[in-house]
């Protein structure tokens, strides 16, 4: 795989702290190199000891590469090295140790969900690009609050909780806003996405994600499911309403100009492959 990117961004977001800089070659941590001197940084708000956050290490020793507790500390990488009782980013070198803004120390397990439609014209006809002349495929987006930048609506996994209730309840929270509606419609919206969830979505992805982030020993892992309507009268008819973490949510049209967070471009190409659409 190509060496991480977003990993090693100059400057850690939500802070000032510039990463210790890493060319390409000195990436993964075969390649000996006794001058790479990072930078190390844990955000206060990670320090401040939130539900979601391990103690620093010392007054604490968590199970690395088990399912601790309820905390799943297992990689899809496979088993991770620790150095010093400190978990190594599998994926090699960033710049910056501690957690950053990241909870965990090791993995931090999100979900995706990928809520897909074809684009129609006032007919409801299929609409081809006009290059690739295949169908266009649209999916639900959200603009992140922290970055500014369009994403998938993920979040992630709480613990003990399954994949498959992180990548409804985070499409309601940033898609559908249900955290602010009233019960009463709150049920219609779980009435209507449940339908959709529970079809059995495809599988897109499941591992390692280039997450701006990420650090030498904290990193994000998801897995990313496509659910698809079909025939456009499920999800589609959703009014969408921006919500949690999301500032903007829309209709986005899949194609492979459109900039996209972390690593979810690389998601929407195989979904785009999947299905046959235009990218
Ligand atoms: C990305 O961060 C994942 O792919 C997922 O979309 C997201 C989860 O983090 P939050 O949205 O909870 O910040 O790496
Ligand atoms: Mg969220
Ligand atoms: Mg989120």
């Amino acid at each position: 795989a190509a060496p991480h990117v977003q990993s090693r961004c100059p400057v850690y977001p939500g802070s000032k702290i510039k990463r210790f800089p890493v060319p390409d070659d000195k990436v993964h941590w075969s390649q000996d190199w006794p001058q790479y001197n990072p930078v190390s940084y844990t955000d206060p708000a990670v320090l401040r000891k939130p539900a979601w956050a391990d103690p620093d290490i010392g007054s604490f020793s968590p199970q690395f590469n088990t399912v601790d507790g309820a905390v799943d500390r297992t990689s899809f990488d496979g088993n991770y090295k620790t150095e010093k009782g400190k978990p190594l980013n599998p994926h090699g070198r960033t710049g910056l140790t501690g957690r950053g803004l990241l909870g965990r120390w090791g993995p931090n397990h999100a979900a995706d969900p990928i809520v897909s439609r074809w684009k129609v014209d006032a007919q409801r006809a299929k609409m081809h690009h006009s290059v690739s002349k295949l169908p266009i495929l649209q999916f639900v987006s959200i603009k992140r609050r922290d970055c500014g930048e369009w994403a998938i609506p993920g979040g992630m996994v709480d613990p003990g909780e399954h994949v498959s209730l992180t990548l409804q309840r985070e499409f309601s929270e940033e898609a559908l806003n249900s955290l602010a509606v009233p019960p009463s419609e709150r049920a219609k919206i779980h009435e209507r996405i449940t339908k959709l969830f529970k079809s059995t979505g495809f599988q897109v992805f499941k591992g390692y994600v280039d997450d701006p982030r990420n650090t030498d020993n904290a990193w994000m892992e998801t897995v990313a499911v496509n659910y698809h309507d079909e025939s456009g009268d499920s999800v589609s008819e959703l009014p969408l309403q921006a919500g949690d973490d999301a500032g903007q949510v829309q209709w986005v049209d899949v194609d492979s100009s459109f900039p996209l967070y972390a690593s979810h471009s690389d998601f929407l190409k195989l979904v785009a492959k999947e299905r046959k659409a235009h990218w």
